[in-house]
């Protein structure tokens, strides 16, 4: 109906969240204010990324590299900036930790009233970016524990279940930004003529079993056994279907949405595995157990997982709770035996 119609265009993301809390408090509104200036991060990355193919800025590299010895492209280094932009001022986050920066980005002024730190990727999957496939933002948010802002940040050193907030913008055929503040997990979509996220999928629940794995199988020879079984396993069963875009915000929306597992295991190469912790798994897996789904290093809870240094990599198990539990059955056979 009418009155429907027009409620609905006007739920956006700050009003939502408000409403999430059933709140005005100060936290509330902080909360409220600092998901919209995330909003803000996502509509000016998504104008840049439309008209990538147009504009020279957003193609390319930059001939420098990371802290993680990745090339940086012309657009990660752009994303980077524009969360750090639409934070200084806002007197909401006093700090931002990222995969682009070795060490966290202090906000010098306001610092006394942002108690929050945001940790965010600013451009995952920017492998894609030259071939115009999806890539995504993933972003947390923290509080600032204790008075101190020591440049070890090791007051970031905490399990998973410390986020308050999480969430990713997906730069697909339409721009989404999927986000929990512990209340459920909720979708918005850009409306590019308004210019705002507007409501479009509240309380998504992950299906408890799914039919999707999602995994590199061009690292099959570096994995440890047991992930080599579970492959076997799903080429075996009837009923799974391989999705894989080298994009893990748009592999993982794919399994929130319709369930089944994505799965970045160690390798020889790199026995942690390749996603980041702080700023990758741990936004993910506290969104998918919002979503009823789990997250797990193959022995242990994402959330769990205490990490000893801001770039940490952990290997990541996530989606649907039955699809976890019958890898964690291999990895866990395969450490028992060993
Ligand atoms: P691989 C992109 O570089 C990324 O960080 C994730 O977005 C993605 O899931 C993964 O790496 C892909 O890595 O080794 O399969 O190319």
């Amino acid at each position: 109906d009418h009155k429907h119609a027009i409620d609905r265009d006007c739920t956006t993301l700050s009003r939502h969240v408000l409403q999430q809390l059933q709140s005005f408090s100060a936290d509330a509104q902080d909360l409220s204010a600092l998901m919209n200036r995330i909003a803000l991060a996502g509509k000016l990355i998504a104008r840049r990324l439309t008209r990538s193919g147009l504009v020279e800025e957003a193609l390319g590299f930059t001939g420098d590299t990371n802290v993680q010895g990745e090339a940086v492209k012309k657009m990660d280094l752009y994303a980077n900036q524009v969360f750090i932009s639409a934070f200084e001022q806002s007197g909401l986050v006093c700090r931002l930790a990222s995969e682009e920066m070795e060490k966290p980005y202090y906000i010098p002024e306001n610092c006394p009233i942002g108690r929050y730190t945001l940790l965010y990727d600013p451009i995952d999957g920017s492998s894609n970016l030259d071939i115009n496939i999806n890539v995504g933002s993933i972003f947390a948010v923290r509080r600032q524990e204790g008075e101190d802002l020591d440049e070890s940040a090791s007051d970031l050193l905490q399990p998973g279940h410390n986020q308050i907030a999480a969430g990713y913008i997906l730069y697909g055929p339409s721009t989404m930004l999927v986000y929990s503040i512990g209340h459920g997990v909720h979708a918005f979509t850009l409306d590019p003529n308004l210019g705002e996220f507007i409501l479009s999928q509240e309380n998504i629940r992950v299906p408890d079993h799914g039919p999707v794995y999602s995994v590199n199988e061009g690292n099959f020879w570096q994995w440890d056994e047991s992930i080599r079984e579970f492959t076997r396993y799903v080429h075996q069963h009837q009923g799974y279907t391989a999705r894989y875009s080298g994009a893990l915000v748009g592999d993982f929306h794919r399994i929130l949405l319709q369930g089944g597992v994505f799965l970045y295991p160690g390798t020889a190469r790199k026995p942690e595995g390749k996603l980041r912790l702080l700023y990758e798994s741990a936004p993910l897996a506290y969104l998918i157990e919002q979503a009823g789904g789990r997250a797990s290093t193959g022995i242990q809870d994402i959330l769990e997982v205490m990490p000893d240094e801001i770039h940490q990599r952990t290997p990541l198990i996530i989606g649907s709770r039955e699809n976890v539990a019958l890898v964690e059955s291999f990895v866990q056979r395969d450490t028992a035996k060993s």
